[in-house]
Order: structure tokens, then sequence, then C-alpha cells
């Protein structure tokens, strides 16, 4: 249910099954799970961009292979079924180079809560964001309690989670829910064009500023200034560290190898 294509130092990984706007099945969380844990191994993969085939990102859960195969309520199965979908988030999570979430038409319900996960989204203007859970009865899950208020504010995230609004790819900028909204036919070219531009970028460091982000949201500040000037060592041993200050200093563009 997805398929990858490899370019540039770019792997796409595109959410397949358009028939229902890329709703969910067990397959495809198995499947992007295991691409992204093994992705997060693979050097020559400089940016992860994720994205749906068809005219949507996702529709969140398939609600009718849910229905079929675990109606009931907190049994062992659904239990295990959200279990796959939190190890798909700590995947996202943890790759070492940048993931951008490429969102156009519809991200509902866990759909848009694994966009949100990923580091960066643009969205073409025919976007659709909702947080579609409360409609059917459900609350977020997928890490939406956690990423919305990051992202929004707490005021504007429980609003959302409650009213299930739905957000279009200009107001989504507006709000910060993304990064850009471009028009819909420039839209492949813009995704292409910042995947490309972070694969050439310093990829290591990219590493240690996703890493030294996470670890500063749940400390003070002098904690994080000490945590700022261990990951700064690091920096400062990398090749592009060195590559980014000669190339500043000979008045050229850098060359950055990703070591
Ligand atoms: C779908 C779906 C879908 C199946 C469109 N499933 N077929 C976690 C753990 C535990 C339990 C369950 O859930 C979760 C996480 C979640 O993600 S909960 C939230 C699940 N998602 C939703 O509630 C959204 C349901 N879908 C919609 O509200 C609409 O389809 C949206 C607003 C996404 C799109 O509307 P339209 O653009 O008007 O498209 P459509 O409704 O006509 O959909 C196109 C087709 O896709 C249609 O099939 P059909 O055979 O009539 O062409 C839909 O039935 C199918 N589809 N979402 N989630």
């Amino acid at each position: 249910d997805v398929l990858v294509q490899f370019d540039e130092g770019v792997l796409t990984v595109t959410m397949n099954r358009p028939h229902v706007l890329n709703a969910f099945s067990d397959l495809m969380i198995a499947e992007l799970t295991e691409i992204m844990e093994t992705a997060a191994e693979d050097e020559a993969i400089r940016c992860v961009v994720l994205t749906g085939a068809g005219r949507a990102f996702g529709a969140g859960q398939d609600l009718a292979i849910f229905v079929q195969e675990r109606s009931g309520d907190g049994s062992e199965a659904t239990t295990e079924h959200l279990q796959a979908y939190h190890r798909l988030i700590f995947a996202i999570q943890r790759l070492p180079m940048p993931i951008i979430a490429a969102l156009h038409g519809v991200a509902a319900g866990i759909s848009l809560n694994i966009a949100l996960a990923c580091d960066l989204r643009i969205a073409a203007d025919n976007a659709r964001f909702t947080e579609a859970f409360a409609r059917i009865g459900l609350v977020p899950d997928g890490g939406g309690a956690y990423f919305l208020p990051r992202l929004l504010g707490a005021g504007k995230a429980l609003e959302l989670a409650l009213l299930t609004t739905e957000i279009t790819g200009p107001e989504a900028e507006r709000l910060g829910l993304i990064s850009k909204c471009v028009p819909i036919a420039e839209f492949e070219a813009a995704v292409t064009a910042l995947a490309r531009r972070l694969a050439q970028g310093p990829t290591r460091t990219y590493a240690l500023i996703k890493d030294l982000f996470a670890q500063a949201q749940d400390k003070d500040l002098a904690a994080v200034l000490q945590l700022e000037g261990t990951f700064q060592a690091k920096a400062i041993g990398t090749a592009d560290h060195q590559e980014g200050v000669q190339a500043f200093l000979q008045k050229r563009p850098p060359q950055y190898t990703g070591k």
C-alpha cells in the first residue's frame, strides 16, 4: 500500500490507497513503519518526503476496515492497532534526516497527526486539514494532543480538536500549522525544490538540530544552554561545518556531503 522512489538523496514515500483517500490499512501502517526504520539507517537518504497518491494526503484510519476487524472497545486488538501507529510515529520522529509532509487535498484524523510528526509541512492551496476524530466520537491520537498544542498553542489546538474545524491550506499557513502553502499547479515543483535543498544540506548537523530541539522541549534555559554546548561541539567536528566556513570565506556556495 506504499510506493517509494529515491532520487538525488530524496526518498519519496507515497501512501497508495487512493480509492479511500489513502485511509490507513494495517498493511500501510506496517509498510510505512518499516520504510522509516530502514531509512533511518541509510546514509544515502538525506531527506524524506511523505505524501499521498491521488487527490488527498490521507483520510485517517480506514473506518470500514476498523469496524470489520475490531468492533468493540478497548480490546486487545485495538491496543495492538494503536501500538502499531505509535511505532510509526516514533519511527518518523527518530529519523535523523529531515522529513517533509507534502499535503494536498484532505489530511484528516491520524493522517493529519502523522503529518504533524514530520519536521516540515508544505501544502497545496486545495489542502483541507481536520482533527476529524470527535466527529465519530474519538479523541485525537497519533500524537495530536502532543504536536498540535506545541505548534498552535493550547487554546487553538483544543478548539480544533473539539470543533473538528476544517482548516484550508492558506489558513494553515497563517496559523503556523504548515510552513508554506503554494498553488496546486506549483505544488510538485515546490516540494521537489525544498526536498533537494535539504538533501544538499549539512545532513549530520540537521540530525543534531532535530535531536537538540526534541531534547530542549522540556528543559529550563540553563539545561538547554548546556545541551547546546554539547551539540555544538559535535557540529564543529563535522566536515560540513569546515566546508561551510571555507565556502563562506571563499565567497562560493558550499558543497555539503552530509558528513
Ligand atoms: C474512507 C475514509 C476512511 C474508509 C474516505 N475510511 N473510507 C485510530 C484508532 C482507532 C480507531 C479509529 O481511528 C483512529 C484514527 C483516525 O484516524 S479516526 C478518523 C478517521 N477518519 C475520518 O473520520 C474521516 C472520514 N472521512 C471523511 O470525513 C471524508 O471522507 C473526508 C472529509 C476525509 C473527505 O471528504 P470528501 O472529499 O467528500 O471525499 P469522500 O467522503 O467522498 O471520500 C472518497 C472515498 O473515500 C469514499 O468512498 P466511495 O466508495 O464513496 O468513493 C469514502 O467512503 C472513502 N473514505 N475516508 N477514513
